[in-house]
């Protein structure tokens, strides 16, 4: 059993392994009641290791072992230790072989790492530290061998038998079994080995590589889910070109295949060359998937076989360089994504992710640093800092260096580190020695946790036409850091004239043919620049493509957000001066009487927002959608969640009311019968519609109560039938949304990635979701505790986004995710770990809530036998 006394584990602690394995040969039985997994280790001890005549120590947990053997010879339970938690073989050779069998019982394992089942398929999960739940090994990203791996299973029940690599060998066995052997010919970390055996369909395509190979691509799937590949397959293909294009990377082996698997802790795994993804990140048809789905999938996609060159043929040292290989492809992700679509408007949808949730991280008790210093459980540290502040950091070098350099860098990164398990510093000095820049104060960014904050204040001077802007920087104190040193920021900026020009940004007296946009650098705790040739104030456009991860203030009037909302040439910032507005109308309402009037002008602009069919439609989707709650719940200060749900119903009520025809008309107009297409501008027909869809039934509108059934009943893809359906659960109609839930059941009661929404648009919503109606949910036969998905579609869907029921005054829905967290954390640790963050931002809240959150994250501390997982999150976050 894995212990659950939790021991902190440091960076500054890092020692090279003293034993390194060459070679890992494998034999998988794979039986109905248990599987027998037979090691054979080449073993050598590192040169590079101080450490003489160490004890040979290899990882394991939950692991039954039945047999050991040195160099052939069997030893006796005198000539080694079995901890559970590790094999310790006092005396060991220079260099041998070690043979190990292990006994596990994947149909029991419900924690879904290591060997498990899935829908009756033996899957794995191996990242982080999965591995050791299959044989003993030195579980560590450092130690790199060559897998052979051969798996044995009854023929009829698993007739797919997949692994890492190339297939070499295949053949009948007695009883009805087979087998099939497969070699990887890469070096990898045990976090890269995969297993799948199931009865399972193939899909098949090929792709021909810039140098003229032909790559095998498979996807495997459950058979009901055969017609659902072809987007994935697509994604495939398109990041496969992309990252020859754009970053010159070939795909190595011959074939690459992707697996489907209900149960999945996370998103997907991109283990060499047989990726695993959760069904939801990867399956999809016109009739079951929503956009954001399916741009989800491609993304997804993308991401993991990104990671065949930026993170499995250059992998991390240790997990403290977690984000080097996530933050980076990340990075990679994002680009693609902003290539096949709308560049704005994936820029808009990263940064509302980035501002909304890893602010929200990075000001709460577990944050850390991109590159953490220490951590209890490595699988509590797959977070949106280690992701998505990550990708923020290496496109800031990106920012700084300019693109012609950052790939110069990315080059000789791949280049000198292929085949190495390397550490974030080693990619900085790539960009360094690639660039001829340097980077040491950059560095901070990766060492420092907390948002920095800038304040910026500007004067103007008629006189002399300059115009000045101050910038000062500080960074937050975080758990264990305070007095943090000023860090490295490139700052984007621009200056309006009173016509909505452009001004050129002159920083030397009388320089010529000056940008109209600049990088500004940042490196001190307050810097002052001087524009000019400004013969008038200019509205300035800060922080341009959101440049930096920070937060910036500066005393926009509505007058100058509403300017910059029509005039900003940067449409991010034309998107984030919409948003400055509406948080400054909502947060003016908050506690305010009933009766308080709402801006007019804010009226005023989304009247011009909706009618002009003359503005870029993808933006417009984008600047219709008020901040949400969550968003305004992380600017605010004893955050009181019912009045700012209030506030922001108010305005959107008004809203509604003000611009009632033109939604209507919206509507109509971005109403088609045409092909479903997946083009920006399609997206955003269907997101304008569906956005006065529900618009108009929040104010219970009889015309769009029709238009919504009209829809829902019509419609020939699941964005349109989902946004009427959500927009019918979350009117005042109950009969309405009873009716709907019930016919969208009927309809998909067969499949599970459908009946997962359908779960989630009910635990998400007000009206549908209160503490009974969620209780009812999870009774329902198609919930299912075992299962992520379903658990993140009830429980999370209602912790993180039915926020005002989750915040009822009397505490109910704190207890209610504290009951969950308990009895989750005996079958899943890292999903229950994850559940219960909503609890730990007790510090945000007002008073009386703080409180009663902090009574609930008591009673998950007290819970016996609490696991590693849960335990962290929950002492770090009532810790003083
Ligand atoms: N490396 C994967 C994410 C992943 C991480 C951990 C997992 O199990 C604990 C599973 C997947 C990715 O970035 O896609
Ligand atoms: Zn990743």
């Amino acid at each position: 059993m894995r212990s659950n006394q939790p021991q902190t584990i440091y960076l500054s602690e890092y020692k090279v392994p003293a034993y390194l394995v060459d070679h890992v040969d494998l034999r998988f039985e794979l039986f109905e009641d248990g599987a027998r997994v037979h090691s054979t280790l080449s073993v050598r001890r590192n040169p590079e290791s101080s450490e003489d005549g160490a004890p040979l120590e290899l990882d394991g947990d939950s692991l039954k072992l039945e047999s050991v053997a040195l160099d052939g010879a069997g030893l006796s339970a005198s000539d080694y230790e079995d901890r559970g938690d590790q094999l310790v073989i006092a005396s060991v050779p220079e260099q041998f072989e070690l043979s190990v069998v292990t006994w596990i019982e994947p149909r029991n394992n419900t924690r879904l790492e290591g060997l498990y089942m899935s829908s009756g398929m033996f899957c794995t999960q191996c990242e982080a530290e999965g591995f050791r739940c299959i044989t003993f090994f030195p579980d560590r990203p450092d130690v790199m061998a060559r897998f052979r791996t051969r798996i044995e299973a009854d023929k009829s029940s698993y007739p797919v038998l997949l692994s890492n690599g190339n297939d070499v060998d295949r053949g009948e066995l007695d009883d009805g079994r087979h087998f099939v052997t497969w070699e990887d010919p890469f070096p990898k970390p045990c976090y890269l080995f995969a297993l799948v055996a199931g009865d399972l369909v193939e899909k098949r395509d090929t792709f021909r590589t810039c140098s003229g190979r032909d790559i095998d691509l498979r996807m495997y799937v459950e058979p009901r889910n055969a017609e659902k590949c072809d987007h994935a397959m697509d994604s495939l293909k398109r990041s496969m070109r992309w990252d020859e294009e754009v970053y010159g990377r070939e795909y190595d082996l011959d074939i690459f295949m992707i697996v489907a698997v209900d149960d999945f802790n996370m998103g997907a795994m991109e283990n060499k060359g047989l990726n695993i993804f959760n069904s939801s990140c990867v399956l999809a048809s016109q009739d079951t998937a929503t956009d954001a789905a399916f741009q989800r999938i491609e993304a997804i996609v993308a991401h993991e076989y990104f990671h065949n060159w930026s993170g499995n043929r250059v992998t991390c040292r240790d997990w403290f360089q977690l984000s080097l290989k996530e933050g980076f492809t990340v990075f990679r992700d994002s680009q693609f994504s902003a290539d096949m679509g709308s560049p704005t408007v994936k820029r808009i949808e990263d940064v509302t992710l980035l501002r909304t949730a890893q602010f929200a991280e990075d000001a709460g008790p577990m944050a850390h640093p991109v590159r953490p210093a220490s951590y209890m459980e490595i699988s509590n540290f797959y977070t949106l800092t280690i992701y998505e502040k990550g990708a923020e950091v290496v496109s800031m070098i990106h920012n700084l260096l300019g693109p012609e350099m950052f790939r110069k860098g990315s080059d000789l990164y791949f280049e000198r580190h292929d085949g190495q398990a390397v550490t974030t510093d080693d990619f900085v000095r790539a960009m360094e020695d690639a660039s001829g820049r340097d980077l040491s104060q950059f560095r901070l960014w990766y060492e420092q946790a907390g948002t920095p904050v800038l304040n910026v204040s500007d004067e103007f001077d008629q006189e002399r036409g300059l115009y000045r802007l101050t910038i000062e920087q500080h960074i937050p104190d975080t758990p264990g850091q305070s007095n943090k040193k000023p860090q490295h920021i490139p700052f984007a900026v621009g200056l309006l004239g009173s016509r909505g020009e452009a001004l050129p940004l002159i920083l030397e007296a009388g320089e010529e043919h000056a940008p109209a946009e600049r990088v500004l650098e940042l490196t001190e705790a307050s810097h002052t620049f001087e524009f000019h040739g400004i013969s008038e104030r200019p509205v300035p456009s800060l922080l341009r493509h959101f440049s930096a991860p920070v937060r910036v203030n500066y005393p926009w009037s509505r007058e100058q957000l509403l300017f910059l909302m029509s005039h900003d040439p940067d449409g991010f910032n034309r998107w984030d001066a919409g948003q400055r507005l509406a948080v400054d109308v909502i947060q003016s309402l908050v506690g305010a009487a009933k009766d308080a009037a709402v801006e007019p002008r804010l009226v005023t602009s989304y009247r011009h927002l909706i009618c002009d069919s003359s503005l870029d439609q993808a933006l417009v989707a984008k600047m219709l959608q008020l901040p949400s709650e969550a968003y305004l719940i992380e600017l605010a200060d004893n955050a009181d969640v019912p009045a700012i749900h209030r506030a922001r119903e108010r305005v959107l009520k008004h809203l509604a009311i003000s611009l009632r025809d033109e939604l209507v008309a919206c509507y109509r107009r971005n109403f088609e019968s045409g092909d479903y297409e997946i083009t920006p501008e399609a997206i955003a027909r269907r997101s304008l519609r569906n956005t006065a869809l529900a618009w108009l039934l929040m104010i219970n509108d009889e015309e769009g109560r029709e238009l919504a059934f009209r829809q829902f009943r019509g419609a020939d893809n699941m964005t349109d039938r989902m946004g009427a359906l959500r927009a019918l659960v979350n009117s005042d109609y109950g009969e309405d949304r009873n009716l709907a839930l019930e016919e969208f059941y009927q309809q998909f009661r067969e499949d599970p990635q459908v009946i997962e929404q359908w779960f989630s648009v009910q635990a998400a919503s007000e009206r549908a979701g209160q503490l009974p109606q969620i209780h009812a949910l999870l009774e329902h036969p198609a919930f299912d505790w075992k299962n992520p998905n379903k658990v993140r579609s009830v429980v999370g869907a209602f912790a993180g986004q039915n926020l005002a029921a989750f915040h009822s005054p009397d505490g109910s829905g704190y207890d209610f995710l504290a009951e969950q967290v308990c009895r989750l954390d005996d079958s899943n640790p890292q999903i229950a770990a994850r559940l219960v963050t909503p609890l730990t931002r007790w510090r945000k809240f007002a008073p009386a809530y703080r409180q009663r959150m902090q009574a609930a994250l008591e009673r998950v501390r007290d819970k016996a036998g609490l696991s590693r997982d849960v335990y962290e999150v929950v002492h770090k976050s009532l810790a003083d």
